[in-house]
């Protein structure tokens, strides 16, 4: 007999769809990871980061570490952004203290070399992962499937690794815009087909991480990180309409009110620099929101972290609101500090 609730009836979704539920549900972004120990272990395991990705009994068990210490509200699936250009074809190591490398792409005929056909097949070890969830997590755990935005995963792509800048995606797209736009719109039809296969999988949530969304001034900002996200929502939502999608467009500062309003997500995730006083004002009357205590404060802990963390949600938890951090836990974070935080939100009554 299965254990399985409603999805209607989880808080996560409950804060979603802007019912009251008396606190704030909590969940927190890289919640698996290096912090813990038992992380560690099962990724030194595996051999690479990809293989734990790609094998769905060791992504499974991590993605369950956190539920069992921490109770949290919802379970993120773990993978990461860059699975997609690995599945389309480009490639995608990741390199021990150095991050992902990828063979970097920064023009259109680089583009022939990569195609769509053969992403179920590469990735279905993570439909699986996110299958094996739907039957391993607690009856009342929300499973959220997740992928990079278009902009944000081109940044890597066209780069080759991560940098400060996002510059050589940007000289890309403003030198020639029409060019980028190829890459971004196969981005948009490959990052639809693999929230879509994570939902039928057994996804009650999906967010679309966009990382750089910061990075473009507004123009750029329209087209290619706004516009894709907004016909990736509306494909999901002609298909699963009561799917909701978060959007974490970070650093888009003033520009997340048009990002929230246009591209229709239920909720918007805010980074660590918004003012949460500002966010309820110009942000929530538009719904849910997610957010933010700075994941350096909960490396520090102690009476810092639990005044952020109360004022966060006196301000924003008596409207639809979901507590995380600004950005992912960082690996030096204590598991302690973890606790304690999710004690601090659990016993704040809204
Ligand atoms: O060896 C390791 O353990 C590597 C660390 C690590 C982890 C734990 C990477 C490499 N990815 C992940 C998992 C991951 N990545 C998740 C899993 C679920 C969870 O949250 O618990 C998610 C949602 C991501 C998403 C992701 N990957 C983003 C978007 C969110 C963010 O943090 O900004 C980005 C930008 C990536 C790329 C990536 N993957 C890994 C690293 C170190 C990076 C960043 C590279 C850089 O820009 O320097």
């Amino acid at each position: 007999m299965s254990h399985e609730i409603a999805a209607s009836k989880k808080a996560l979704i409950k804060a979603l769809k802007g019912e009251k539920i008396g606190r704030a549900p909590i969940w927190l972004m890289r919640q698996a990871g290096r912090y813990l120990p038992e992380y560690r272990k099962v990724r030194e395991q595996a051999g690479s980061f990809l293989t734990l990705c790609y094998t769905p009994e060791l992504a499974e068990e991590v993605t369950l570490q956190p539920i069992r210490r921490y109770g949290f509200d919802a379970s993120i699936l773990f993978s990461d952004i860059l699975v997609v250009p690995d599945a389309l074809g480009q490639h995608v190591a990741f390199r021990e203290g150095e991050g992902p490398v990828l063979d970097a792409i920064d023009h259109v005929d680089g583009l022939r070399a990569l195609s769509l056909d053969r992403m179920p097949e590469r990735l279905a070890p993570v439909y699986e992962t996110v299958r094996r969830l739907k039957r391993s997590l607690p009856a009342e755990t929300t499973l959220i499937g997740f992928a990079g935005a278009p902009w944000t995963v081109a940044t890597y792509m066209v780069g080759g690794k991560g940098s400060p800048d996002q510059a050589a995606a940007k000289l890309w797209a403003y030198r020639a815009p029409d060019e980028f736009q190829k890459l971004i719109d196969l981005l948009t039809e490959a990052t639809v087909r693999h929230l879509a296969a994570q939902i039928e999988a057994g996804a009650e949530v999906v967010q679309i991480f966009d990382t750089w969304a910061g990075s473009l001034p507004e123009a750029q900002f329209r087209r290619f990180c706004l516009d894709p996200v907004k016909k990736i929502v509306a494909a999901l939502a002609a298909r699963y309409p009561s799917v909701p999608v978060i959007g974490f467009p970070r650093g888009a500062g003033a520009l997340s009110k048009d990002y929230f309003r246009e591209t229709k997500i239920a909720g918007l995730g805010l980074d660590t620099g918004v003012s949460p006083l500002w966010a309820k004002n110009e942000l929530q009357p538009m719904g849910c929101v997610q957010g933010n205590l700075d994941p350096l404060l909960l490396v520090a802990g102690g009476s810092e972290m639990r005044a952020a963390a109360k004022h966060i949600l006196e301000t924003l938890g008596h409207g639809p609101f979901i507590f995380n951090l600004g950005h992912g836990i960082v690996p030096q974070t204590p598991p302690d500090h973890v606790a304690e935080l999710v004690s601090v939100v659990r016993e704040t009554v809204l």
